[in-house]
């Protein structure tokens, strides 16, 4: 068992070796194929908690792939829910790094649901948030 673990050891300390012989430009051109590959699709939803009927407020997507801005994202719709029943969809307006927003007035009372349904690097993200309306 004791020499078994030494052979393993001894393998991966040769593709370390092995890693790190590799021409400097073929290593980048494979880093960069494999950002390409995995980008992601983050959206972090903000709306205000709670809020009163006839008053203006404002939700704000901001989309990131892989910790960076998306400032083209393909789509970015905010829909309004109240008991599972949709009552709006907004496109929402482009307003600098990575940030899309709408300007919204709750008109009566209740909880509401604010979904932000984004598509981006053909990729879907629709975070939730619920807001409370006084
Ligand atoms: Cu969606």
């Amino acid at each position: 068992m004791k020499k078994l673990f030494g052979t393993l050891f001894l393998s991966s300390a040769l593709v370390l070796t092995a890693c790190g012989n590799e021409t400097e430009e073929a290593h980048d051109e494979h880093s960069d194929h494999e950002h390409d590959e995995v980008a992601g699709l983050d959206v972090e939803l903000t709306t205000p908690e709670t809020t009163e009927a006839g008053e203006e407020v404002e939700f704000v997507a901001h989309v990131t792939s892989n910790d960076e801005d998306v400032n083209d994202a393909d789509k970015v719709v905010f829909e309004v829910l109240k008991d599972d029943e949709s009552l709006d969809h907004i496109d929402g307006e482009f307003d600098e790094n990575g940030k899309y927003k709408i300007k919204y007035t709750f008109e009566e009372s209740g909880t509401y649901e604010v979904i932000s349904h984004v598509d981006a690097n053909g990729l879907h993200t629709m975070p939730k948030n619920e807001v409370v309306v006084e």
